[in-house]
């Protein structure tokens, strides 16, 4: 089975969106209630992070993927991660900052919260309203 980029974050932290970018695609933004598997991402529900019994569909499907991302929205920094929660992973886990265009106060609370989470750096800073940053993580994921 192809190894997808799975995507992970709170609910309305831009995951479809990042996805559909990552996807070449443009599937409707409303609220996801289930895995949905891209040509390249897989795009996961808020729930599945916010609900600590969820977490094993997370990891479950984690299982298929080439790398997790693993979202902080700055509009909306709240902790939802715990700490290390990174480490449930094996594959390689990036951090990613996204609506960078919203409360750019909030950038140093967001890099904080990925350190906290266990990721390392480098950090992936993104804006899908003007796709500031995707470029460059498409890279990095890709291996170019
Ligand atoms: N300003 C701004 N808005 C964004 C950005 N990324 C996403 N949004 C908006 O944020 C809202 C939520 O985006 P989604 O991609 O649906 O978020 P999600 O994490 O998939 O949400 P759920 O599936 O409900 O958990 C939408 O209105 C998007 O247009 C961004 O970088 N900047
Ligand atoms: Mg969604």
């Amino acid at each position: 089975m192809k190894k997808r980029i799975m995507i992970v974050g709170s609910t309305q932290s831009g995951k479809t969106t990042l996805a559909n970018a990552l996807n070449h695609c443009s599937r409707a933004l409303k609220k996801t209630q289930d895995v949905i598997y891209g040509d390249n991402a897989i795009d996961t529900p808020g729930a599945y992070i916010e609900n600590a019994a969820m977490y094993k569909y997370l990891i479950a499907t984690a299982q298929t993927a080439s790398h997790v991302l693993i979202l902080v929205d700055q509009s909306r920094p709240q902790e939802i991660y715990p700490p290390n929660f990174a480490k449930i992973f094996t594959c390689p886990v990036l951090g990613v900052v996204t609506k960078l265009d919203i409360a750019p106060e909030n950038a140093g609370i967001c890099i904080r919260q990925l350190k906290r989470i266990g990721i390392f750096e480098p950090y992936f800073r993104i804006s899908l309203r003007d796709n500031t940053g995707v470029e460059a993580l498409e890279k990095h994921l890709l291996g170019k």
